[in-house]
């Protein structure tokens, strides 16, 4: 075989095998996408009691939280981001938010997005903690 014939060959498959990881990455992100969306829409449709609210201050408080911790301002919040943020002073604290960052981060590409932040961070933490936050009247 010549060598230009098996250089347009081998071309021809890299082409074919970039074509396909771009096909599966494509199919990975859509995954991780529908997989956010069900969990959002999950934690959204979850019945809450009555008679709680939580003030508009607290709300602006938490999506405060959000953008001053996004340092690097690329609308997402990993957990260096975060620590940096709360600067735990011991191990418990530290914990505690690990082990909120590991909950709320549903997609697998290891930083939250708003609505990781605030739909299963502060919604979705507040209702499996008996709305600690919240004003009951
Ligand atoms: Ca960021
Ligand atoms: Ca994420």
């Amino acid at each position: 075989m010549y060598a230009s014939t098996y250089l347009a060959l081998k071309r021809a498959q890299d082409e074919r095998d970039a074509a396909q990881n771009y096909a599966r990455q494509d199919a990975e992100a859509a995954k991780g996408r529908e997989e956010l969306r069900n969990a959002y829409l999950k934690e959204l449709n979850e019945k809450d009691p009555n008679n709680i609210f939580y003030s508009i201050d607290h709300i602006k408080g938490v999506l405060k939280a959000f953008y001053e911790a996004d340092r690097n301002l690329d609308g997402h919040v990993t957990l260096d981001e975060l620590m940096n943020f709360y600067r735990p002073t011991d191990q418990e604290a530290c914990e505690n938010i690990l082990k909120c960052f590991r909950e709320a981060e549903v997609d697998g590409n290891n930083k939250l997005s708003l609505g990781e932040f605030f739909i299963l961070g502060f919604i979705g933490a507040e209702r499996k903690e008996g709305y600690g936050k919240a004003r009951k009247i």
